[in-house]
Protein backbone atom coordinates (compact mmCIF):
# COMPACT_ATOMS: atom_id res chain seq x y z
CA UNK A 1 0.00 0.00 0.00
CA UNK A 2 0.80 3.06 -1.08
CA UNK A 3 0.92 5.99 1.82
CA UNK A 4 2.19 8.83 0.05
CA UNK A 5 -0.78 10.47 -0.31
CA UNK A 6 -1.72 10.10 3.25
CA UNK A 7 1.30 11.35 5.02
CA UNK A 8 0.96 14.43 2.30
CA UNK A 9 -2.68 15.02 3.90
CA UNK A 10 -1.43 13.97 7.53
CA UNK A 11 1.21 17.08 6.93
CA UNK A 12 -1.60 19.59 5.69
CA UNK A 13 -3.52 18.81 8.62
CA UNK A 14 -0.85 19.38 11.08
CA UNK A 15 -0.67 22.55 9.43
CA UNK A 16 -4.21 23.26 10.23
CA UNK A 17 -4.29 22.05 13.32
CA UNK A 18 -1.75 24.11 14.25
CA UNK A 19 -2.77 27.35 12.56
CA UNK A 20 -6.08 26.82 14.29
CA UNK A 21 -4.40 26.86 17.45
CA UNK A 22 -2.66 30.14 16.63
CA UNK A 23 -6.30 31.03 16.26
CA UNK A 24 -6.78 29.99 19.60
CA UNK A 25 -4.67 32.12 21.33
CA UNK A 26 -6.61 35.38 19.94
CA UNK A 27 -9.67 34.63 20.44
CA UNK A 28 -10.18 37.27 23.31
CA UNK A 29 -10.27 39.88 20.46
CA UNK A 30 -12.39 37.74 17.73
CA UNK A 31 -16.05 38.64 17.29
CA UNK A 32 -18.48 35.29 17.13
CA UNK A 33 -19.11 34.42 13.37
CA UNK A 34 -22.04 35.60 11.46
CA UNK A 35 -24.59 33.13 11.43
CA UNK A 36 -24.58 31.89 7.52
CA UNK A 37 -28.20 31.78 6.83
CA UNK A 38 -28.50 35.34 8.23
CA UNK A 39 -25.89 36.82 6.10
CA UNK A 40 -26.77 35.31 3.02
CA UNK A 41 -29.86 37.09 2.91
CA UNK A 42 -27.98 40.61 3.95
CA UNK A 43 -25.90 39.77 1.25
CA UNK A 44 -28.56 39.05 -1.63
CA UNK A 45 -30.18 41.98 -0.84
CA UNK A 46 -26.78 44.08 -1.14
CA UNK A 47 -25.81 42.13 -4.29
CA UNK A 48 -29.56 42.88 -6.09
CA UNK A 49 -29.22 46.92 -5.20
CA UNK A 50 -25.27 46.20 -7.02
CA UNK A 51 -26.75 44.82 -10.00
CA UNK A 52 -30.01 47.32 -10.28
CA UNK A 53 -27.61 50.33 -9.74
CA UNK A 54 -25.32 49.11 -12.14
CA UNK A 55 -24.77 48.69 -15.59
CA UNK A 56 -22.11 47.99 -18.58
CA UNK A 57 -21.53 48.67 -21.87
CA UNK A 58 -23.45 45.94 -23.41
CA UNK A 59 -23.35 46.56 -27.03
CA UNK A 60 -19.76 46.96 -27.60
CA UNK A 61 -18.53 43.49 -25.21
CA UNK A 62 -21.37 41.20 -26.97
CA UNK A 63 -20.35 43.02 -30.63
CA UNK A 64 -16.38 41.44 -29.56
CA UNK A 65 -15.33 38.39 -31.30
CA UNK A 66 -12.65 38.01 -28.55
CA UNK A 67 -13.97 39.90 -25.60
CA UNK A 68 -11.74 40.43 -23.26
CA UNK A 69 -11.61 42.04 -19.14
CA UNK A 70 -10.89 45.02 -19.58
CA UNK A 71 -13.39 45.62 -22.63
CA UNK A 72 -16.32 44.99 -19.97
CA UNK A 73 -16.94 48.41 -18.08
CA UNK A 74 -19.13 48.24 -15.47
CA UNK A 75 -20.48 51.88 -14.10
CA UNK A 76 -22.54 52.93 -11.25
CA UNK A 77 -25.68 54.10 -12.26
CA UNK A 78 -26.06 57.39 -10.33
CA UNK A 79 -29.39 58.54 -8.92
CA UNK A 80 -31.49 60.62 -11.69
CA UNK A 81 -29.57 59.34 -14.28
CA UNK A 82 -30.68 58.05 -17.34
CA UNK A 83 -29.29 54.60 -18.30
CA UNK A 84 -26.81 55.39 -21.38
CA UNK A 85 -27.67 54.11 -24.80
CA UNK A 86 -26.08 51.04 -26.07
CA UNK A 87 -25.51 49.69 -21.75
CA UNK A 88 -27.51 47.21 -19.91
CA UNK A 89 -28.26 47.35 -16.19
CA UNK A 90 -26.46 44.11 -14.64
CA UNK A 91 -30.08 42.86 -13.26
CA UNK A 92 -31.69 42.11 -16.70
CA UNK A 93 -28.69 40.72 -18.39
CA UNK A 94 -26.77 38.17 -14.99
CA UNK A 95 -27.85 34.34 -14.64
CA UNK A 96 -29.24 33.65 -11.21
CA UNK A 97 -27.88 30.42 -9.85
CA UNK A 98 -28.22 28.76 -6.56
CA UNK A 99 -26.08 26.60 -4.72
CA UNK A 100 -25.57 24.26 -1.50
CA UNK A 101 -22.79 25.33 0.49
CA UNK A 102 -22.62 24.09 4.22
CA UNK A 103 -26.30 23.41 4.19
CA UNK A 104 -27.28 27.13 3.17
CA UNK A 105 -28.77 27.57 0.38
CA UNK A 106 -26.77 30.37 -1.62
CA UNK A 107 -27.66 32.51 -4.41
CA UNK A 108 -24.67 34.26 -7.02
CA UNK A 109 -24.67 35.74 -10.16
CA UNK A 110 -22.71 35.61 -13.66
CA UNK A 111 -22.97 37.67 -16.38
CA UNK A 112 -21.61 35.41 -19.38
CA UNK A 113 -19.93 37.32 -22.18
CA UNK A 114 -18.64 34.44 -23.69
CA UNK A 115 -19.74 30.77 -23.25
CA UNK A 116 -15.42 29.97 -25.03
CA UNK A 117 -14.92 28.72 -27.81
CA UNK A 118 -12.68 25.80 -26.26
CA UNK A 119 -13.89 22.43 -26.14
CA UNK A 120 -13.14 21.54 -22.52
CA UNK A 121 -15.22 23.04 -19.26
CA UNK A 122 -13.39 22.82 -16.22
CA UNK A 123 -14.30 20.34 -13.46
CA UNK A 124 -14.54 21.59 -10.56
CA UNK A 125 -11.74 19.84 -8.55
CA UNK A 126 -9.51 21.32 -12.01
CA UNK A 127 -6.45 23.70 -12.00
CA UNK A 128 -6.92 26.60 -13.92
CA UNK A 129 -5.80 29.37 -15.66
CA UNK A 130 -7.49 32.68 -15.58
CA UNK A 131 -6.73 36.61 -16.02
CA UNK A 132 -9.20 37.88 -13.71
CA UNK A 133 -9.99 41.54 -11.75
CA UNK A 134 -11.46 41.16 -8.50
CA UNK A 135 -13.37 44.41 -7.21
CA UNK A 136 -15.68 45.05 -4.22
CA UNK A 137 -19.07 46.67 -4.72
CA UNK A 138 -17.68 49.93 -4.06
CA UNK A 139 -15.54 49.21 -7.11
CA UNK A 140 -12.57 49.17 -4.79
CA UNK A 141 -9.74 46.50 -6.60
CA UNK A 142 -8.42 44.22 -4.55
CA UNK A 143 -6.62 41.50 -6.87
CA UNK A 144 -5.71 41.76 -10.53
CA UNK A 145 -4.01 38.78 -12.26
CA UNK A 146 -3.12 38.45 -15.81
CA UNK A 147 -1.87 34.60 -17.19
CA UNK A 148 -0.29 33.23 -14.88
CA UNK A 149 0.42 29.74 -12.66
CA UNK A 150 -2.23 27.06 -12.92
CA UNK A 151 -4.50 27.91 -9.88
CA UNK A 152 -6.57 24.74 -7.93
CA UNK A 153 -10.14 25.27 -7.77
CA UNK A 154 -9.90 22.84 -4.57
CA UNK A 155 -7.99 25.65 -3.16
CA UNK A 156 -10.37 28.95 -4.38
CA UNK A 157 -13.15 30.37 -2.89
CA UNK A 158 -16.20 28.51 -3.25
CA UNK A 159 -17.80 30.92 -5.95
CA UNK A 160 -15.18 29.83 -8.40
CA UNK A 161 -14.91 26.25 -7.99
CA UNK A 162 -18.73 26.85 -9.06
CA UNK A 163 -18.42 29.67 -11.88
CA UNK A 164 -15.62 28.21 -13.72
CA UNK A 165 -17.25 25.05 -15.11
CA UNK A 166 -19.62 26.69 -16.33
CA UNK A 167 -17.40 28.31 -19.17
CA UNK A 168 -15.06 27.05 -21.49
CA UNK A 169 -11.37 27.75 -21.96
CA UNK A 170 -9.63 28.91 -24.98
CA UNK A 171 -9.14 27.54 -28.21
CA UNK A 172 -5.57 28.65 -29.45
CA UNK A 173 -3.05 30.65 -27.99
CA UNK A 174 0.27 32.07 -29.39
CA UNK A 175 4.03 32.59 -27.93
CA UNK A 176 4.36 36.43 -28.48
CA UNK A 177 8.44 37.67 -28.89
CA UNK A 178 8.46 39.31 -25.54
CA UNK A 179 7.61 36.08 -23.76
CA UNK A 180 4.03 36.48 -23.44
CA UNK A 181 1.31 34.49 -24.44
CA UNK A 182 -2.08 35.29 -26.07
CA UNK A 183 -5.11 33.27 -25.88
CA UNK A 184 -8.15 33.53 -28.33
CA UNK A 185 -11.59 32.27 -27.80
CA UNK A 186 -11.11 32.25 -24.01
CA UNK A 187 -14.59 32.25 -21.89
CA UNK A 188 -15.23 35.56 -20.69
CA UNK A 189 -17.62 37.35 -18.16
CA UNK A 190 -18.02 38.71 -14.77
CA UNK A 191 -19.45 36.82 -11.20
CA UNK A 192 -20.92 38.45 -8.22
CA UNK A 193 -20.67 36.18 -4.77
CA UNK A 194 -22.29 36.81 -1.33
CA UNK A 195 -19.39 36.54 1.50
CA UNK A 196 -20.65 33.17 1.99
CA UNK A 197 -19.06 31.71 -1.37
CA UNK A 198 -16.06 34.29 -0.58
CA UNK A 199 -13.75 34.44 2.22
CA UNK A 200 -16.87 34.93 4.65
CA UNK A 201 -15.37 35.69 7.98
CA UNK A 202 -11.75 35.59 7.11
CA UNK A 203 -9.90 38.76 7.14
CA UNK A 204 -7.92 39.46 3.77
CA UNK A 205 -5.49 42.03 2.47
CA UNK A 206 -8.09 44.49 1.10
CA UNK A 207 -11.35 42.67 1.61
CA UNK A 208 -13.24 43.65 4.84
CA UNK A 209 -14.87 40.50 6.58
CA UNK A 210 -18.33 39.99 5.18
CA UNK A 211 -17.69 41.53 1.63
CA UNK A 212 -19.40 40.49 -1.41
CA UNK A 213 -16.74 39.72 -4.26
CA UNK A 214 -16.98 40.54 -7.90
CA UNK A 215 -14.30 39.45 -10.40
CA UNK A 216 -14.28 40.12 -14.04
CA UNK A 217 -12.37 37.29 -15.47
CA UNK A 218 -11.24 35.46 -18.86
CA UNK A 219 -11.01 31.38 -18.14
CA UNK A 220 -7.83 30.59 -20.49
CA UNK A 221 -7.16 27.07 -19.82
CA UNK A 222 -7.95 23.78 -17.41
CA UNK A 223 -6.47 20.53 -16.92
CA UNK A 224 -8.29 18.06 -14.74
CA UNK A 225 -7.08 16.95 -11.58
CA UNK A 226 -6.45 13.14 -9.66
CA UNK A 227 -4.66 14.89 -6.75
CA UNK A 228 -4.09 11.13 -5.29
CA UNK A 229 -3.10 9.44 -8.55
CA UNK A 230 -5.17 6.79 -7.73
CA UNK A 231 -6.86 7.40 -11.95
CA UNK A 232 -10.03 7.79 -10.44
CA UNK A 233 -10.31 12.00 -11.48
CA UNK A 234 -10.85 13.96 -8.49
CA UNK A 235 -14.33 15.32 -9.86
CA UNK A 236 -15.73 11.53 -9.51
CA UNK A 237 -14.15 11.37 -5.93
CA UNK A 238 -18.09 12.70 -4.85
CA UNK A 239 -20.48 12.02 -1.79
CA UNK A 240 -23.75 10.36 -4.35
CA UNK A 241 -26.09 13.40 -2.87
CA UNK A 242 -24.42 16.24 -3.98
CA UNK A 243 -21.94 16.63 -6.84
CA UNK A 244 -19.75 19.24 -6.08
CA UNK A 245 -19.15 17.45 -2.55
CA UNK A 246 -15.16 16.26 -1.95
CA UNK A 247 -16.02 15.49 2.11
CA UNK A 248 -17.06 12.41 1.33
CA UNK A 249 -14.33 9.60 3.44
CA UNK A 250 -15.79 6.05 2.80
CA UNK A 251 -13.40 3.86 5.26
CA UNK A 252 -13.39 6.81 7.85
CA UNK A 253 -10.02 7.32 8.42
CA UNK A 254 -9.94 11.09 8.02
CA UNK A 255 -8.12 10.68 4.31
CA UNK A 256 -11.05 12.33 1.93
CA UNK A 257 -11.51 10.14 -0.99
CA UNK A 258 -9.87 12.25 -3.26
CA UNK A 259 -6.57 12.49 -1.10
CA UNK A 260 -6.67 8.37 -0.15
CA UNK A 261 -4.83 6.17 -2.00
CA UNK A 262 -6.54 2.95 -0.87
CA UNK A 263 -10.32 4.65 -0.54
CA UNK A 264 -12.02 1.46 0.97
CA UNK A 265 -9.24 0.95 3.56
CA UNK A 266 -8.76 -3.04 2.72
CA UNK A 267 -5.50 -2.54 2.10
CA UNK A 268 -5.84 -3.03 -1.39
CA UNK A 269 -4.77 0.11 -3.81
CA UNK A 270 -7.38 1.75 -5.62
CA UNK A 271 -5.69 1.70 -8.73
CA UNK A 272 -5.33 -2.28 -8.56
CA UNK A 273 -9.06 -2.43 -7.65
CA UNK A 274 -10.23 -1.17 -11.12
CA UNK A 275 -9.12 -2.21 -14.52
CA UNK A 276 -6.83 0.36 -16.43
CA UNK A 277 -6.70 -0.58 -20.51
CA UNK A 278 -4.07 2.14 -22.04
CA UNK A 279 -4.42 3.53 -25.38
CA UNK A 280 -1.76 5.26 -27.43
CA UNK A 281 -0.75 6.81 -30.71
CA UNK A 282 2.22 8.99 -32.05
CA UNK A 283 -0.88 11.56 -33.06
CA UNK A 284 -3.35 13.23 -31.06
CA UNK A 285 -6.08 12.76 -33.90
CA UNK A 286 -4.85 9.37 -34.20
CA UNK A 287 -5.16 8.40 -30.50
CA UNK A 288 -8.90 10.35 -30.94
CA UNK A 289 -9.97 8.03 -33.41
CA UNK A 290 -8.81 5.22 -31.19
CA UNK A 291 -10.61 6.46 -28.57
CA UNK A 292 -13.85 7.18 -30.67
CA UNK A 293 -14.27 3.82 -31.40
CA UNK A 294 -14.72 2.44 -27.99
CA UNK A 295 -18.21 2.09 -26.90
CA UNK A 296 -18.11 2.85 -23.26
CA UNK A 297 -20.34 1.00 -20.82
CA UNK A 298 -21.57 2.34 -18.15
CA UNK A 299 -19.09 1.79 -15.68
CA UNK A 300 -16.12 3.04 -17.86
CA UNK A 301 -14.92 6.19 -18.72
CA UNK A 302 -11.92 7.67 -20.23
CA UNK A 303 -8.97 9.61 -18.37
CA UNK A 304 -7.86 13.04 -19.66
CA UNK A 305 -5.43 12.74 -22.14
CA UNK A 306 -1.45 12.88 -21.51
CA UNK A 307 1.52 13.04 -23.63
CA UNK A 308 5.07 11.31 -22.74
CA UNK A 309 8.25 12.49 -23.07
CA UNK A 310 8.66 10.61 -26.52
CA UNK A 311 5.60 12.97 -27.87
CA UNK A 312 3.55 10.17 -27.59
CA UNK A 313 -0.40 10.65 -26.51
CA UNK A 314 -1.85 8.58 -24.25
CA UNK A 315 -5.09 8.19 -22.51
CA UNK A 316 -6.73 5.02 -20.21
CA UNK A 317 -10.00 3.92 -20.44
CA UNK A 318 -10.81 3.20 -16.71
CA UNK A 319 -13.28 0.13 -15.61
CA UNK A 320 -15.00 0.62 -12.36
CA UNK A 321 -15.08 -3.09 -11.81
CA UNK A 322 -18.22 -4.65 -9.82
CA UNK A 323 -16.90 -8.49 -8.95
CA UNK A 324 -19.63 -9.20 -6.45
CA UNK A 325 -22.35 -7.50 -8.61
CA UNK A 326 -24.17 -5.13 -5.09
CA UNK A 327 -23.49 -2.04 -7.32
CA UNK A 328 -20.35 -1.16 -5.36
CA UNK A 329 -17.47 -0.94 -7.38
CA UNK A 330 -14.68 -2.88 -5.99
CA UNK A 331 -12.28 -0.28 -5.28
CA UNK A 332 -15.38 1.42 -2.66
CA UNK A 333 -16.74 -2.02 -1.43
CA UNK A 334 -15.39 -3.21 1.80
CA UNK A 335 -16.85 -6.45 1.32
CA UNK A 336 -15.24 -7.07 -1.93
CA UNK A 337 -12.14 -9.31 -1.11
CA UNK A 338 -12.04 -11.26 -3.82
CA UNK A 339 -9.46 -9.07 -5.60
CA UNK A 340 -6.76 -8.65 -2.39
CA UNK A 341 -3.28 -10.48 -3.71
CA1 LIG B 1 -8.16 10.27 -7.45
CA1 LIG C 1 -10.45 7.65 3.52
CA1 LIG D 1 -8.99 -0.50 -1.59
CA1 LIG E 1 -19.03 -4.55 -5.28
Amino acid sequence: MNYKYNILFIFSFILMVASCEKDDDTTSIQVPENDRTEQQAIDNDSLIVYLNTHYYNSSLVNSLENPTMEDLIISELLDGETLPTNTSLLINDVQTMITTYLEVEYVYYILKIKQGDGEYSPNFTDAIRVSYNGFLSDGTVFAQSAFQQPIELTSTIQGWNRVFPQFNVSNSFTSNVDGTVSFEGSGMGAMFLPSGLSYFSTYKSGIPTYSNLMYKFELLQAESRDHDLDNIPSHMEISQSNDSDLLIDTDEDLFLNFLDSDDDGDGTATASEIKIDTYSDMTLEGLQTILDAVELMSNQFISPISTLPDGTFTANIITLVDDNGNGIPNYLDVTESDTIE
